[in-house]
This record gives C-alpha cells, sequence and structure tokens, in this order.
C-alpha cells in the first residue's frame, strides 16, 4: 500500500515537474506582409485549437507553449491568408508576415447572389458567342463495360502516348468482401490504369497508386486522381483520406510522379495540398462548428494540375466544415495552388476561391487563358466560364443541367481554335443502382459539340 503511495506522488511529481519545464512563453509580432505595418486581431491557434490567443494593436501576442522541440501555429485574419507555420521551441521572438487576400471576380459576383434567393438562383450574363455546348454519352467496352460489383469512377484526363491513350480513375468494389456497406463507394479505392488505342475499348492494367500502409495519410483511399504529362514525366495528383473515414476526417492532396505513363509512379512523402486550418468543430460528429473557416476548411477534393504560364496550377474544389445549404445550394467552390516546380511546394493564391460555385473541377487551356465548366453547386452551376489569368472567371456560356459528371478531358494542342475545342471528348462517370451511396459506379464517354 505504502509503496502505492510513493508511486503515485512520484508521478505526480513528476507530471508537474515535466508541465512546468515545458511551458515556454513564446513572444512574436504580426506584420502585413508588403507594407511591413503590425495587424492586430489576428487569431493565433495551436494546430489542434487547444490554445489561442490574439494579437493587440501592435501586432504583438504571447503564448505560454507545452512543446518537446517543436510547435505549430496558426494565423487567422479575414483580410490576409491564413498561415500555418512550425517552430522550435528556441524561436523566442517569432515575426509572422500576412499575405493580404485578393477578391477574384467570381467573389465579387458573390456578393451579390448571397443578398436574395432570386439573385442566387437566377444568375444573369451576357451569353457569348461561340460558348455554347452540347454533350452526347455513350457506354465502353472492354474493361470499362459496365459492371455492377464495382466502382470504376473520376477518369483523370485522357492522355496520348505514341498512338495509345490513357487514362487514371479510381477503382475499387462496392462491397467489402464480406458485403458490409462501405462508408462511400470512393472508400477503400486504389487509382488504377486503363489504355485504348480508340477511346472505346479499354484495357485496365492495374494499379497505378494504392493505398498506403497503416497509419499513413492515405491508409484509407487514394482516389479522383488526374494526370500531367510535362517534360517526358507523368505526375498524378489524387485525393488521399486516413484511417477512419468519419464525416469529419479531413483529406489530403498526394502526388506520385512516373518517367513512363506505365509507372512505376513513386510517391512523394507529404501531401502536396491540405484544407486550411481555421474552422472549429463543435460537439457532436457531423457538420456542427464553432466557425467555419475558409471554403477549404474541410476537403481539397478533384485535384488538377496544370501547367500554366510557366508554373504548375493546381486546381481543386474545396468543401467546408461546417458546409449548409445556401439558397438550395450546396455550398461549393474552387481554389488554385501555384508552384515554381511540379513538386511543389504548392502556394495557396490570394485571390481563393476563384469560384462561387462548382463541382468536380474541369478546365482547359483558350487563348492564353483558362476555361472551365461548372457542372452542379452554386449560383453558377450549368455554366462555362473564361478567364485570361487562369483567376477571374466570368461567365461566358450555359449548359443544360443534365451534363455528364466528373470530365476527364482529352485535351488537344488546337485548343485555340474555338472556345470549346479543348473539350471535345474524354470521360466521365455514371451512377448505377437504386442509391448513388451503394450503388455501382462506370465510367462512360463523352462527345461534344458546338451549340448556338
Ligand atoms: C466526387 C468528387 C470527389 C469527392 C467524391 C469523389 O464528386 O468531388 O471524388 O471526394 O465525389
Amino acid at each position: 500500500m505504502k509503496k502505492n503511495i510513493f508511486t503515485y506522488l512520484f508521478i505526480c511529481v513528476y507530471l508537474l515537474s515535466s508541465a512546468c519545464i515545458q511551458a515556454t512563453n513564446i513572444k512574436g509580432t504580426v506584420k502585413h506582409a508588403e507594407t511591413m505595418n503590425p495587424v492586430p486581431n489576428v487569431l493565433i491557434t495551436d494546430v489542434h485549437k487547444t490554445i489561442s490567443t490574439r494579437t493587440d494593436i501592435n501586432g504583438n501576442f504571447n503564448l505560454d507553449i507545452s512543446a518537446d522541440n517543436t510547435f505549430s501555429l496558426v494565423f487567422d485574419n479575414s483580410l490576409f491568408i491564413v498561415q500555418e507555420k512550425t517552430f522550435s521551441l528556441t524561436d523566442n521572438s517569432i515575426e509572422v508576415l500576412l499575405i493580404p487576400r485578393k477578391t477574384s471576380a467570381a467573389t465579387a459576383r458573390w456578393r451579390d447572389y448571397i443578398e436574395t434567393p432570386k439573385a442566387y438562383n437566377q444568375t444573369r450574363f451576357v451569353k457569348n458567342e461561340g460558348w455554347g455546348l452540347q454533350f452526347e454519352q455513350a457506354k465502353l467496352k472492354g474493361d470499362f463495360a459496365v459492371d455492377t460489383t464495382m466502382i470504376r469512377r473520376d477518369p483523370s484526363a485522357v492522355i496520348k502516348v505514341g498512338k495509345t491513350y490513357y487514362t487514371y480513375y479510381t477503382r475499387g468494389t462496392r462491397y467489402r468482401p464480406g458485403g458490409e456497406e462501405k462508408f462511400f463507394p470512393w472508400d477503400e479505392c486504389d487509382v488504377w490504369y486503363a489504355t485504348s488505342k480508340d477511346g472505346w475499348k479499354w484495357k485496365e492494367h492495374g494499379p497505378a497508386v494504392e493505398r498506403g500502409v497503416k497509419g499513413a495519410f492515405d491508409d484509407a483511399s487514394v482516389f479522383t486522381p488526374e494526370i500531367l504529362a510535362h517534360n517526358g514525366m507523368y505526375y498524378l495528383v489524387y485525393q488521399c483520406v486516413k484511417n477512419p473515414y468519419i464525416h469529419r476526417v479531413k483529406n489530403t492532396v498526394g502526388m506520385a510522379v512516373a518517367s513512363s505513363p506505365d509507372g512505376p509512379f513513386k510517391k512523394l512523402a507529404q501531401p502536396i495540398l491540405v484544407p486550411t486550418n481555421n474552422g472549429q468543430w463543435d460537439k457532436g460528429d457531423h457538420d456542427e462548428v464553432l466557425k467555419k473557416g475558409d471554403f477549404d476548411s474541410h476537403k481539397v477534393h478533384d485535384p488538377c494540375l496544370m501547367f500554366y504560364n510557366n508554373k504548375f496550377y493546381l486546381y481543386y474544389k474545396g468543401e467546408r466544415m461546417g458546409e449548409e445549404k445556401m439558397h438550395g445550394q450546396r455550398e461549393i467552390k474552387w481554389g488554385v495552388a501555384i508552384s515554381e516546380s511540379p513538386t511543389g511546394p504548392y502556394i495557396k493564391s490570394p485571390c481563393n476561391p476563384i469560384t462561387n460555385s462548382g463541382h468536380e473541377v474541369c478546365v482547359w487551356p483558350y487563348k492564353g487563358g483558362i476555361a472551365l465548366i461548372h457542372t452542379d453547386d452554386g449560383p453558377e452551376r450549368h455554366t462555362i466560364q473564361w478567364s485570361p489569368d487562369g483567376i477571374n472567371f466570368e461567365i461566358m456560356g450555359k449548359i443544360n443541367p443534365h451534363t455528364p459528371k466528373a470530365f476527364g478531358i482529352f485535351r488537344t494542342d488546337n485548343h485555340d481554335e474555338s472556345p470549346t475545342e479543348g473539350i471535345r471528348w474524354g470521360l466521365c462517370h455514371k451512377y448505377g443502382g437504386d442509391h448513388w451511396r451503394t450503388g455501382y459506379n462506370y465510367i462512360q464517354r463523352f462527345d461534344t459539340k458546338e451549340k448556338e
């Protein structure tokens, strides 16, 4: 008994002393990156949201940090891009420079839309000549013939290497081996690839990228890939989820690189894109939040890598913590992260979000700018848009609400011939079965025609 009391006492003393040793007072200043003026009222939290403080009128803050060697803080003020930075306990005077946010053309329009349901649901724009588009869909042959036991979905762009077309896509079984349902159709999937000589009959070759080992950031699923062929290298970008796949899980974007379209693809050790860490969950396990955070505080989806203006533009769809329906529509917007090198680092644009609507990312080059299609979600759903700079998009035309989903475009070099030449054909996915969550998914072909 005595021995037990001593043991407890020893543990208490040890815990108290280690707590005392570890709490270090960290001081710092936050400044405007361009003017170098102090920034007051910046919310500073540790990455796990356990401690927080705000900068004072002189941009100064101090925090008691309990950590071993390093710690990470999130700096959040609505006028600036959120910054997440790792410091060492020996950094006793931190200086952080915040980059001011800029308003994209789509965000400027958003401010008008949200005033009333009518404004939100009756987007007005001038229809520009040459931007009409009509879609046809058809079933595929070979390994892409409909299979009701499988999930094949979210095909990447189709690329042509020599005389062969390649695509990469999400592949898994509809149910778990025991017949049990998965969390989502795209849970427990891998990225596979297939080839075709004519774009209609496809042969599946096996995985290009598989889920990671237990405990890795990609151990639950790797899915929704896109491919960029650049200077003889092949860059696959895709969504990654870590176990357990629950509603509140945050996802990341991973990359794998190969010197041949057949692989082997080597994964980068770390994700190239993560959600913005400025939302805060409330009690509960679903969409209950204390703070929603940025448009991409929960998920970074549908990555699509483009080589543009001598840089690498990683377009993506953001989903927000605590997402709600706005005037009947999902609250979804796209962002872009830009890098000088294909493997990163990717820096989120200060103009994010660059759209106010949209679902799966679909972009192609046109006349020195970038065109896009919004199939679903938001006030500008069912539109085609174009931006001169890959960032500030304007509505150019309207598409039929029943267009295919999840385009994987075959992008040709003659994309400047007409506004929609960059999207003449490609692959898309379809849902089969009674419910999107439990049904099968298969890949189809789409072809387009100009429409006035
Ligand atoms: C799709 C895409 C992403 C989502 C899921 C699979 O429509 O937006 O890929 O995670 O649904």
